[in-house]
C-alpha cells in the first residue's frame, strides 16, 4: 500500500517509512497479512457462543440460515453486537470504578498523593447525592466516594445521574424500560441475556443494549469524568503541542499510554523532580520530557499542557523515532504488537496495571496508595535508559502543531456567557438566530483500514466550513489537532462567517477539544444545558446536533454510539458497520426504526464528505422542526 494511502499526516508518513527501511512490521502491515479478512465476521454471521457451535450463516441464502440451536442471522449479529456493548460498558466504567476508589482512599488517608482539587463540583455532586455539604469536605468526599461506588452495584433505584438529561428523555427511557438501574447490573444482564438460550427477540436484544450503553454515557464515563476533575482539577483551556515532533532529541523522552490518568497525573509531578532532573543531567540528558498517547495523552494535556505525541496509529510509531526511552502503559488501545517495535529499539515498555500484561515485559504495579512513588521508578528507568539511546537511529519528525484544550461544560458556559454571568444564552441565541448552524460531535479513534487522519480532518473542515460548532474528544481530537484545527486562528482560515464571527468575538478555536473518551459525557452534559436554557427544544433529540465516529475501531466506540443514539442524537459511523449487514432486520432496525423510538439512529458512511453533508442535512432538518430563522450567512449546504 502507498504511504499516502496509510496515513495523510506528514510525520506518521516519515516514520512509516523508516519502519519500513528498517524491517520493522506496523499495524498497516499486519492489516495487509489479515487480508482478506474473514466474511462472516465481517456480516456478523459467525456466533461461536456455545460449543454446538462455532457456527455460521450463508448470507447467499444457499446454506445453513440458522445455528445448530435454531439461531437466525438477526439474532446472531444482535447479540454479537450486544456482547461489544457490554464489554465497552466495562471498560469505561471500570475505569470510573478506580478513579472512585482513588477518591476514597485519599479521604481515608490511605494515599497522600492526591487531594480534592475541585471543591466546588465535590460539593455540586454530593448535593445531587442529596449529601449534606455542610460539613468538612474530606467527610463529603467520603462520602460521595461511597455513593459513586454504590452507583455500579446497587440492587435498587436507578443510576443518579440520569436525574441530569431533560424529564422528556427521561420519559422516554422509562416508558422503554431502558433506564439503567445499576452499572454492573446492565453489564452482566446484557451478558446474561445474549448467551445461548435466552433472548432471541433482536429488537430487545438492542434494548438491553441500548440500557448498558446508557449505563455508561450516564454512569460510568460520567462518573469517571466528574471524579478526575474533582481529585485532578478541572480542566481550563490550555494552550500546547501536538505530534511527533513534540519528542526532543536531548532530553529523555517518556510516553504516558492508554487511559486512566490517576497514575500519569504523579508521572507528570516525577517529571519536575529536582532530584530526578539533577540525576537526568548527570546521563547527559537537558531535562525530562514527558508525551502522551490516545487518551491518556488528552487528560493530562487539558490538565496541565503535557504535549501530546500521537493518536492511537502513532503509538508504535512513537517507538520508532528512535528517542522514546520508557513507554509506560496502563490500560485500553495498548498495541500487543508494541513490544516487538520497542524491542528493535533502546525503548522500554512498562506495564503498571495489574489488568494489563504483556508476558516478559517490565511491570511496575502502580497502586494509589504509592502512587508518586511508582511514577518516580518509572522516570528513574528512563533517565538509566538514556544512555543506551542510539543517536545514529533517532529520526524525530518536525511536526509540530499548536491547539488549545481544555473545553468542559462549566467553561464553554463561562467562555460563552463572560465570567460574570455564565450561561448557554450566547450559544443558543447563535443557534437560534442561523449564526450558527448547529453542533456536532466528532470523537472516536482511527483504523488502519481507513487513511489515518484523513476522515477526521475532512469531515470536521466541513463542518466548520458550514457554521457547525464541533466538540471532539479522543483520538480524534488529536487528528484534527495536526492539522491545525484547535487554534483560534483556524476559524478564519477554515470556518464559516457565521461560526468565524462567534469565534472571534468569544476567542475559541471552531473545534473544542472536550478531553478523553470517558469525556464523551461532557458533551452530554453540556447538551443538557442547551436544553435547559431554552429555545431549542425540550429534548435533546430536538437540538441541532449530530454525532460522528469517522474512524471508529474500539467495541467503546460502539457503546459510544450506542449511548449517544439512546440519547436522541443522529449518529454516524466510518469504516465498517458494526459487523451487523448479515442481518437486513438489525440493519434497518439500527440505521432508521429507531430513530421513531428514540428519536436517535445510526447511519454508516465511508467519505467524510457525504458523512458531513448527512449531518448537516439532519440539523437542518432539526432546525426546520424548531423554526428556527433562516442562516444569516449560508443557507444551504457549500
Ligand atoms: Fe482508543 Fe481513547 Fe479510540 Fe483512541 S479514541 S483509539 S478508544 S484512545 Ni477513545
Ligand atoms: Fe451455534 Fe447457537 Fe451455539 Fe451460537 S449459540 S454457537 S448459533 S449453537
Amino acid at each position: 500500500m502507498d504511504i499516502a494511502k496509510k496515513s495523510i499526516d506528514l510525520a506518521s508518513q516519515e516514520m512509516i517509512k523508516k519502519a519500513k527501511d528498517e524491517n520493522i512490521n506496523l499495524s498497516w502491515d499486519r492489516l495487509e497479512a489479515q487480508q482478506p479478512q474473514c466474511g462472516f465476521g465481517q456480516l456478523g454471521l459467525c456466533c461461536t457462543i456455545c460449543d454446538m457451535g462455532p457456527c455460521r450463516i450463508d448470507p447467499f441464502g444457499d446454506g445453513a440460515q440458522v445455528g445448530v440451536c435454531g439461531a437466525n442471522a438477526d439474532t446472531i449479529a444482535a447479540r454479537n453486537l450486544a456482547r461489544k456493548i457490554a464489554v465497552g460498558a466495562s471498560a469505561h466504567s471500570d475505569h470510573g470504578r478506580d478513579v472512585a476508589h482513588s477518591l476514597l482512599l485519599t479521604t481515608e488517608a490511605k494515599t497522600h498523593d492526591y487531594a480534592i482539587v475541585d471543591e466546588h463540583k465535590l460539593k455540586i455532586l454530593a448535593s445531587e447525592f442529596n449529601i449534606n455539604i455542610n460539613k468538612h469536605v474530606d467527610e463529603i468526599a467520603k462520602e460521595v466516594a461511597h455513593k459513586i461506588l454504590d452507583e455500579f452495584g446497587k440492587q435498587e433505584g436507578e443510576l443518579i445521574f440520569c436525574r441530569r438529561a431533560p424529564k422528556k428523555r427521561q420519559d422516554i427511557w422509562k416508558k422503554l424500560g431502558i433506564t439503567p438501574r445499576s452499572i454492573d447490573r446492565e453489564v452482566v444482564e446484557l451478558l446474561h441475556t445474549s448467551t445461548m438460550g435466552v433472548d432471541n427477540d433482536y429488537k430487545n436484544i438492542i434494548n438491553t443494549g441500548m440500557r448498558c450503553a446508557l449505563s455508561d454515557g450516564w454512569g460510568g464515563s460520567m462518573i469517571a469524568t466528574d471524579l478526575q476533575d474533582i481529585l485532578l482539577g478541572s480542566p481550563e483551556p490550555i494552550r500546547g503541542k501536538v505530534n511527533l515532533g513534540v519528542l526532543k532529541q536531548d532530553q529523555v523522552n517518556i510516553v504516558v499510554h492508554g487511559h486512566e490518568p490517576i497514575l500519569s497525573e504523579m508521572a507528570v509531578k516525577a517529571s519536575q523532580d529536582p532530584q530526578l532532573l539533577e540525576m537526568a543531567k548527570k546521563v547527559g540528558a537537558n531535562g525530562i520530557n514527558l508525551a502522551g498517547i490516545c487518551c491518556t495523552a488528552n487528560e493530562v494535556l487539558m490538565r496541565h499542557g503535557i504535549p501530546v505525541a500521537g493518536n492511537f496509529l502513532q503509538q508504535e510509531l512513537a517507538i520508532v523515532t528512535g528517542a522514546v526511552e520508557v513507554m509506560m502503559v496502563d490500560v485500553q488501545c495498548i498495541m500487543p504488537a508494541l513490544n516487538e517495535v520497542a524491542n528493535c529499539f533502546h525503548t522500554q515498555l512498562v506495564t503498571t496495571s495489574p489488568k494489563a500484561r504483556f508476558p516478559g515485559v517490565k511491570h511496575i504495579q502502580f497502586s494509589p496508595e504509592k502512587a508518586y512513588e511508582t511514577a518516580k521508578e518509572i522516570i528513574k528507568l528512563a533517565i538509566e535508559n538514556f544512555p543506551n539511546r542510539n543517536k545514529t537511529r533517532v529520526n524525530i519528525p518536525k511536526q509540530e502543531m499548536d491547539l488549545v484544550a481544555g473545553f468542559t461544560k462549566e467553561v464553554v458556559f463561562q467562555i460563552l456567557g463572560g465570567r460574570y454571568r455564565a450561561s448557554y444564552k450566547p450559544l443558543n441565541e447563535a443557534i437560534i438566530t442561523g449564526r450558527l448552524r448547529g453542533l456536532a460531535g466528532v470523537v472516536g479513534c482511527n483504523n488502519p483500514k481507513q487513511t489515518h487522519d484523513y476522515f477526521h480532518t475532512e469531515l470536521v473542515k466541513e463542518l466548520i466550513r458550514n457554521d457547525v460548532l464541533v466538540l471532539q474528544t479522543g483520538c480524534s481530537a488529536i487528528a484534527c489537532a495536526k492539522a491545525g484545527l484547535l487554534v483560534p486562528e483556524a476559524a478564519k482560515e477554515f470556518a464559516g462567517k457565521g461560526l468565524q464571527e462567534i469565534c472571534e468575538a468569544v476567542g475559541i478555536p471552531p473545534v473544542l477539544h472536550l478531553g478523553s473518551c470517558v469525556d464523551n459525557s461532557r458533551i452530554l452534559t453540556a447538551a443538557c444545558e442547551v436544553i435547559r436554557e431554552g429555545g431549542l427544544g425540550e429534548d435533546l433529540s430536538d437540538i441541532p446536533a449530530a454525532g460522528c465516529a469517522p474512524e471508529w475501531m474500539s467495541e467503546k466506540a460502539i457503546t459510544i454510539g450506542f449511548y449517544f443514539v439512546a440519547s436522541g442524537v443522529y449518529t454516524i459511523f466510518g469504516a465498517s458497520p458494526f459487523a451487523i449487514l448479515g442481518s437486513q432486520n438489525l440493519t434497518s432496525y439500527l440505521t432508521s426504526d429507531l430513530e421513531k423510538i428514540v428519536g436517535g439512529r445510526f447511519d454508516f458512511s465511508d467519505n467524510p464528505a457525504q458523512m458531513a453533508r448527512l449531518m448537516i442535512e439532519h440539523i437542518d432538518k432539526k432546525r426546520k422542526a424548531l423554526n428556527l430563522k433562516p442562516m444569516i450567512y449560508n443557507e444551504h449546504i457549500t
